[in-house]
């Protein structure tokens, strides 16, 4: 299976039979775990708790770097100043979430330059969701809905995930995606309520190109979602993918009926019995073909990230000669 998991198991990891020290030292993780304690990036963890871990606040940290591109599309297409002045700061604080998401990974002991290097090399993945264009005006609003929208039904979550440096991360950013969100639902509705035919047909066509890949940022469902039984029984996961669809499914329905915009499903109906919101099936075969390099901007937006690298490069070299010179003075004095 395509899998981003790095090699980064020690040979110990492999090794059949555990000492006694290693037996004990996991049971005592286990029983940490099982009384809902924190695991702070100095105490013992399993390896493979280590990897989950890094496996997974790299893609998210990477989602977050990748997410600023299909926006930074528009900046300079913005409508208004206000608008622009939201879009910058909006793609800014996606800039820190990666950073604090790499920091999170690098209390793990992997460099920010390894996991870097893995999504430049296309082992690493990000969301599946930043492989989408951004049409017109009202994509970056539907983005702010719907991506941002299902990013924080992800996110919340992980906010009393059990490795306490990606928790803390994770409280700093939902607050700021939970103003994405609004800003996006509150760009929409302006067009929706104020707007013209033209700009609600604009709104119209986003939200039919944007809501089946939302629904997919919650990653394959729950039985065909391998990595999902050990990081709930580790507290990183602590609502299924299939249980979080849901709620934004739930949430998106009613919010769709204020903004007076139509979800392109045809079985889309409310569920007394259920109390939710039933919806039809999701295209996986397109999910996979995304996840697995071949949707609309992959290579777009692979290739922006490697250019921006490789320009970058004197930025890094300077900073770092500077920093030496700074050592040296500080040395001689
Ligand atoms: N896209 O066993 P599963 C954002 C992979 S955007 C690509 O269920 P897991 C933002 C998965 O990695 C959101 N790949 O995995 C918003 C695994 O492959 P590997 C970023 C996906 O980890 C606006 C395989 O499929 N959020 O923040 O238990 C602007 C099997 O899946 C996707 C996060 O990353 C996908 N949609 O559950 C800017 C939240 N879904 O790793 C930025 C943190 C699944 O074995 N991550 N895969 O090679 C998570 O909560 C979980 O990792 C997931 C997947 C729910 C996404």
């Amino acid at each position: 299976m395509y899998t981003q998991a790095m090699d980064l198991a020690p040979k110990e990891e492999r090794k059949a039979v555990r000492t006694v020290e290693e037996a004990e030292l996991e049971a005592r993780f286990e029983a940490r775990i099982d009384a809902g304690d924190f695991i702070e990036a100095k105490d013992w963890m399993p390896e493979h708790y280590r990897r989950t871990l890094v496996r997974q606040i790299s893609q998210h940290a990477h989602s977050e770097i990748v997410g600023m591109l299909p926006e930074g599309n528009w900046v300079t297409r913005a409508p208004t100043l206000k608008r622009k002045a939201i879009l910058l700061a909006k793609i800014q604080d996606e800039g820190g979430h990666g950073l604090y998401l790499y920091a999170a990974a690098e209390t793990l002991g992997t460099s920010r330059d390894q996991m870097v290097d893995a999504l430049h090399a296309g082992k690493a993945k990000y969301s599946s969701i930043f492989n989408y264009p951004t049409l017109n005006w009202a994509d970056i609003g539907t983005i702010g809905w719907l991506v941002d929208g299902a990013a924080i039904m992800n996110q919340v979550p992980l906010t009393r995930c059990s490795y306490a440096p990606y928790a803390r991360a994770m409280v700093r950013i939902c607050r700021e995606e939970s103003f994405h969100q609004r800003q996006g639902f509150d760009s929409l509705l302006v067009m929706m309520k104020e707007g013209t035919d033209a700009q609600r047909a604009l709104v119209q066509d986003a939200v039919n190109r944007w809501w089946w890949p939302s629904l997919m940022m919650f990653g394959p469902p729950d039985a065909e979602s391998p990595n999902s039984a050990q990081s709930t029984r580790w507290g990183i996961k602590r609502l299924s993918n299939d249980t979080l669809r849901q709620k934004f499914v739930d949430a998106c329905a009613e919010q769709a009926q204020v903004l007076g915009v139509t979800l392109p499903d045809p079985d889309l109906k409310w569920n007394a019995e259920r109390g939710h919101w039933d919806f039809g099936p999701i295209d996986w075969a397109e999910f996979w073909r995304v996840v697995g390099g071949h949707g609309p901007c992959n290579k777009e937006r692979l290739a922006a990230r490697v250019k921006a690298w490789d320009d970058g490069a004197w930025v890094r070299e300077a900073a770092l000669a500077h920093a030496r010179k700074q050592a040296a003075k500080e040395q001689a004095a």
